[in-house]
């Protein structure tokens, strides 16, 4: 139990965090559902972490040089809007009141660029801890690109309040070992050490020593009461200077808390979890912590004590302002990079060298694997784009994902541009989301697409959040031929195009697979999925301009013949609908070829657009495309006809895969047969 005694010699009012647990036990109450229990535990430690520790200033949730907060255990919202209540953000008491209400700012799980102050999306635990990894990996890359001796404009922590669900959850594990391996000192981690899901005790499933484990991944670990605030002092105090060790370690802190820390006959259960109190519990709460107002008022004086946090934030901000100036007058020109940063602005130096590669690609580049096309493609982008931050789940060689000037990033040195993630495909898609959150970093990185399956839970949060990450997935079809079906992706086109907001890239060429990486640069309010061929594709005629749309005619019928069919094609098999068309031809049948490398991209075009390319009038349409047939109606509409795959592949070359699948040019010109009649 913490004294009034204990708080009054930090110099905080007695009853400063029980703000936080009447806001979420009253909250709760009155939406009747969310989870009081959580906030309740970590109550203390968050109230010192906020008014003693975290640099942030309510007044500007944008300042570029904060704090980063993660509140991972995202079902524990409200100690998070509490927290930015109390301290002074744009989040009136109104909001608190309408917690979980349509159209309110306190949606149940906090959501990114919804709420003032809300640094990530979160809920689905394991996420938040690992995406701060990246957060606190884009602060160090930062700081090596822009910081020089004398003047570190950029330095700040990043901190995170997790649970025992997020360090169960496998992609914890992954992220929390590569920040161990990369020395990202500047992660601080306040696990709520509480014992308790939702089943019950964590006994029933979880008997590993976390803090060993964290230890042993190379991470500075210290334990302490979360109910004591002198402790959680001492230990945040010591948590800072660890941050700035030459060890560097990032840090773990253990906080023993009690969930539900005040419920007179519930402390201590899973019952405190993720339900209402009831009327009578939170009454007895009151009781006990002597809290004697009325549900969502907060007295003055206590009120005053937390909106400290407006000036103290207004001071830090100030006095960062004054250092930044400084370093203004000695490098402008990386001083009005990092302005172009802090407001989100795109970095647009990569057009031209870009359109230079288009330009040379004009004429016929040859045949090669798109995997190959994107390799060069970055060759140019990478020295023009700095914002540019790359990597691979241990794929680099196959992925195509680093050239020749790459620097690797390395333990303690973040001076390069490519991240070796290591095996870990799940904790490299939450980092990714990490460092585009941050701000200041374009990431992308590889792997196959079959393993697109690892990482959905954090492409999904991607696309939500509305955050641009380009996802290089190579070995995109049965076309990777021997390695079989378990590395053949089947199904995974209509998986990542039935997420919302994810754009889904499949090139054809070497002129498509530049359009996709433009499109994917541009497209800065959400991710995009560049999926690219192991084998060699010819270059075909016709195809570039137009790509970017997501769907165009790369050749109308031949020889002045009506158009009685469409042909439609991605990637590696719009060579197949190219060759049909012209077998089709001696037959007098016309057929306009239609690539479509982005459903997303097209769908966004004006109707007349939509309506050249796929002329509604033309009826026998035959798409080709080496996956399952979901999705496709939309464009082949109810007479269509679809050439792809509803099996899994098999293990052999891939020209006897597509032979034995019947992914074939015959079978093309066969279906537009039977359907021309
Ligand atoms: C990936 C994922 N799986 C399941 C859930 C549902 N869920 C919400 S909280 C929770 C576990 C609660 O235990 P803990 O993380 O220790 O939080 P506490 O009970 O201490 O608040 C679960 C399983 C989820 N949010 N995310």
């Amino acid at each position: 139990m913490p004294m009034a005694q204990d708080w009054a010699a930090l110099g905080y009012p007695p009853q400063c965090a029980h703000a936080l647990r009447f806001l979420a036990m009253d909250a709760v109450q009155k939406a009747n559902s969310g989870h009081p229990g959580m906030p309740m535990g970590m109550a203390d430690v968050a109230t010192v972490l906020w008014n003693g520790f975290l640099r942030y200033n309510p007044a500007n949730p944008a300042w570029l040089n904060r704090d980063r907060f993660v509140l991972s255990a995202g079902h524990g919202s409200m100690l998070l809007y509490g927290l930015l209540h109390l301290s002074g953000y744009d989040l009136p008491m109104s909001e608190l009141e309408n917690f979980r209400q349509l159209g309110s700012k306190t949606p149940g799980h906090p959501e990114y660029g919804h709420t003032p102050g809300v640094e990530i999306t979160t809920g689905p635990l394991g996420q938040g801890v690992s995406a701060a990894v990246g957060m606190a990996l884009a602060e160090r890359w930062l700081a090596a690109r822009f910081n020089l001796p004398g003047h570190e404009v950029v330095d700040h922590l990043t901190w995170v309040i997790c649970s025992d669900g997020d360090l169960m959850e496998g992609v914890s594990h992954e992220a929390c070992s590569l920040a161990g391996h990369l020395r990202l000192s500047r992660l601080i981690v306040l696990y709520d050490d509480n014992g308790i899901t939702i089943d019950g005790s964590t006994k029933l499933a979880f008997s590993e020593d976390v803090p060993a484990r964290f230890a042993a991944y190379g991470w500075s670990v210290l334990r302490v009461d979360g109910h004591d605030p002198r402790a959680i002092e001492r230990a945040l105090h010591e948590a800072v200077s660890r941050a700035r060790a030459p060890d560097g370690r990032p840090t773990m802190i253990a906080c023993r808390t009690v969930i539900g820390y005040g419920a007179p006959t519930l402390a201590g259960t899973e019952k405190t979890h993720g339900s209402p109190l009831g009327a009578a519990e939170i009454a007895g709460a009151r009781k006990a912590l002597g809290w004697d107002w009325a549900p969502f008022t907060m007295p003055e004086p206590l009120l005053a004590f937390w909106r400290k946090n407006l000036a103290r934030g207004a001071a830090a901000e100030q006095e960062w302002e004054v250092q930044f100036d400084a370093y203004a007058r000695e490098v402008p020109r990386e001083a009005n990079e990092l302005k172009r940063i802090a407001q989100r602005q795109p970095h647009a130096a990569w057009e031209g060298p870009l359109n230079g590669l288009r330009e040379k690609w004009r004429t016929d580049p040859g045949a090669d694997a798109t995997r190959a096309w994107s390799g060069k493609v970055l060759e140019v982008l990478v020295p023009a784009h700095p914002d540019l931050l790359g990597g691979s789940g241990d794929l680099t060689p196959s992925n195509n994902t680093r050239i020749a000037a790459h620097k690797d990033i390395a333990p303690g040195a973040f001076g390069g541009r490519y991240v070796r993630f290591g095996v870990r495909e799940h904790g490299m898609a939450a980092i990714l989301n990490g460092l585009a959150l941050h701000g200041g970093v374009v990431p992308y990185a590889g792997t196959f697409l079959v393993f697109s399956d690892y990482m959905r839970p954090s492409i999904r949060l991607a696309a939500l959040m509305g955050l641009q990450v380009i996802y290089v997935f190579t070995h995109d079809s049965i076309g990777l031929g021997e390695d079989g079906p378990t590395h053949q992706p089947v199904e995974h086109y209509a998986a990542l195009r039935a997420i919302p907001g994810l754009r889904v890239w499949r090139p054809a060429d070497a002129r498509e697979t530049l359009e996709a990486w433009e499109a994917a640069l541009r497209h800065t309010r959400g991710p995009s999925a560049l999926l690219l061929s192991r084998q060699k594709v010819p270059s075909l005629p016709g195809t570039g301009v137009g790509a970017g749309q997501g769907g165009y005619i790369v050749a109308p019928p031949p020889g002045g013949l009506p158009c009685r069919t469409l042909l439609l094609g991605t990637g590696s098999e719009l060579q197949l609908a190219v060759r049909a068309q012209a077998l089709l031809a001696a037959d007098k049948i016309g057929a306009q070829v239609v690539s479509l490398p982005c459903f997303e991209a097209f769908r966004e075009q004006p109707e007349f657009y939509r309506g050249q390319v796929l002329p509604s009038e033309v009826t026998c349409r035959v798409a080709v495309e080496a996956g399952v047939s979901q999705g496709w109606d939309e464009f082949i509409g109810p007479k269509g006809m679809f050439i792809g795959l509803s099996t899994f592949g098999a293990s052999a070359p891939y020209e006897k895969i597509f032979a034995e699948r019947g992914i074939t040019v015959e079978a093309v010109v066969e279906a537009v047969k039977k359907g021309v009649g």
